[in-house]
Parts: structure tokens; sequence; C-alpha cells
């Protein structure tokens, strides 16, 4: 189904069953299913929020597009990121041999993982398609673990409805919903066109969330934080981009 066509269905569907009073009833059914986003107090009005939340009821299994290998681009483009620090250089010198994961938050059993256990957990490929919000973009095979795995091993509790993810670079984190963390393609990178994830994208370890544009996915990540609750993280708002102007949710 085309997004015009699933809009238009979302907007009659909802003016059908919920009449006059439809953005009360479904803002209820909303909160209901954990659909507002962290950031709806900002840009999105009601009537966004709510073509958010019916949007991720709609597609929370969908699966973005995976291309053959003829496909990948011959030369992916690396944005430029800040200078990494002592620390990076320290772990860059050592093979990376010393860097962790930390997995904490709402969670039975916290753990940290180095790369190479990362690396001993079920792999999964994938050929995907990277969009920065500037415009350009590139195909890339993509290797690492589930981030589902992950969270099975350290047991998310009932009442988890974020993953935040923090980077060795202190002013980049973000965070996705619980579709997105378990879903099937959001991985753990480590791995890139068939070889070690290069520095320039991200290496050792990136999140990759292929169902979202490229600042989504967060380079050098340290850390992973389970959460019912954005507040108390920066400003509340889900992430850094919404404090810059961009959205929380970067849905493609
Ligand atoms: N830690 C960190 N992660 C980051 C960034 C960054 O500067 N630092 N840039 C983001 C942006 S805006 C984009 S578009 C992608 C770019 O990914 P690439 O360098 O693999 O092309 O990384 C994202 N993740
Ligand atoms: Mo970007």
């Amino acid at each position: 189904m085309s997004n015009l066509s699933r809009r238009k269905l979302i907007t009659t569907g909802l003016a059908a069953t919920a009449g006059a009073s439809g953005l009360a009833v479904a803002a209820r059914l909303a909160l209901r299913h954990g659909l507002i986003p962290p950031d709806h107090g900002g840009i999105y009005g009601p009537g966004e929020t709510l073509t958010y939340a019916f949007q991720r009821m709609l597609t929370r299994h969908s699966l973005a597009r995976e291309f053959p290998r003829s496909q990948i681009s011959k030369t992916p483009f690396a944005n430029v990121v800040d200078p990494l620090g002592e620390e990076f250089k320290r772990l860059q010198a050592g093979a990376f041999t010393g860097w962790r994961l930390a997995v904490d938050g709402m969670v039975a059993r916290p753990a940290s993982f180095s790369l190479a256990e990362l690396k001993s957990y079920p792999s999964r490929n994938q050929i995907t398609h990277l969009a920065c919000e500037e415009g350009w973009s590139f195909i890339a095979e993509w290797t690492g673990v589930p981030l589902s795995h992950l969270l099975h091993l350290v047991g998310i509790l009932p009442q988890a409805r974020y993953v935040v993810y923090f980077s060795i670079q202190h002013d980049w984190w973000d965070s996705v919903d619980m579709a997105d963390a378990l879903h099937p393609q959001t991985l753990v990178t480590y791995g890139m066109n068939g070889g070690e994830l290069p520095v320039g994208h991200g290496g050792p370890i990136r999140l990759r969330v292929p169902r979202q544009l490229g600042y989504k996915n967060v380079k050098y990540i340290t850390r992973l934080t389970v959460t019912d609750s954005m507040k108390g993280f920066g400003q509340g708002l889900g992430s850094v981009s919404p404090e810059g102007g961009y959205a929380w949710y970067a849905g493609i």
C-alpha cells in the first residue's frame, strides 16, 4: 500500500470510528499502545503525533528494503565526524580489544560485551541503504548481531519502552522505541562490505537502524540503556536531534 493511500485510510478510519472527539479517543489509544513520541510537545502537533502513532501501528513489522550485492555503492560516503579524542585513540591503538558495550537500565541482568563477545553471537548480514537528512545516501552490506539478541540476553523488563544508545562522542546519543529495538534488521554492527567496520563509518561498533535516517545510526556506541521514559535524558525529547530541530522519529 502506498503511503498516500495508507494515510487516507488512517484519516478516514479515524474519523469514522472516533467521530468528532476523534483526537481525544485516538490519543488515548496511542498512549495505551506506547505510541507517543518523546518529542511530541515540540514540533509535533496532536495531528502529527497521531499520524506517527498509526503509522507505527501499521508498520512495526515492515522490513527496510534489502538489495543484491551488485547494488553496493562503490565509494560509500563517510560523514565527517568531530575528532575522536584520547580515549578512542587509546582503544584504537589496542585494536579495540578493550572496547565494551554496556547494557543497563530496565534489564534483569546488566552486562557489558567486548567486541569478541559481540562477534561470537549469531550474526546477520544485510545490504541496506543509509540516507542522510542532507540528501546523500549509499548502499552497503552491514554485519552485526541483532540488537534483539543482546536484549534477550540481558532480559528486558516488561515496562521497557525505549532503548537509549550512547557514543564515545558524548554529544551523540539517540533512542528507539521497542518496535525498532526488537526489529530483526536493527543491528549492532561491527562489519561492513565484508571487512571490519571502518572508523569513518562508526567502527568498531555502530547501531544500524535501517528503517530510519542516517542520524539515528549512531557511531562508536559504548552503552545501551533500557528505560520506560525519556525524562532525565538530555532535555527529555528522546535524543539530541529534536534538541537541534530534527525529529526524534526519522522513519523512511
Ligand atoms: N557518533 C556519531 N554518529 C553519527 C554521526 C556523528 O557525527 N557521530 N553522524 C550521523 C549522521 S548525521 C549520519 S547521516 C550518519 C552518516 O553515516 P556514514 O558516515 O556511515 O555515512 O552517521 C550518523 N551517526
Ligand atoms: Mo546525516
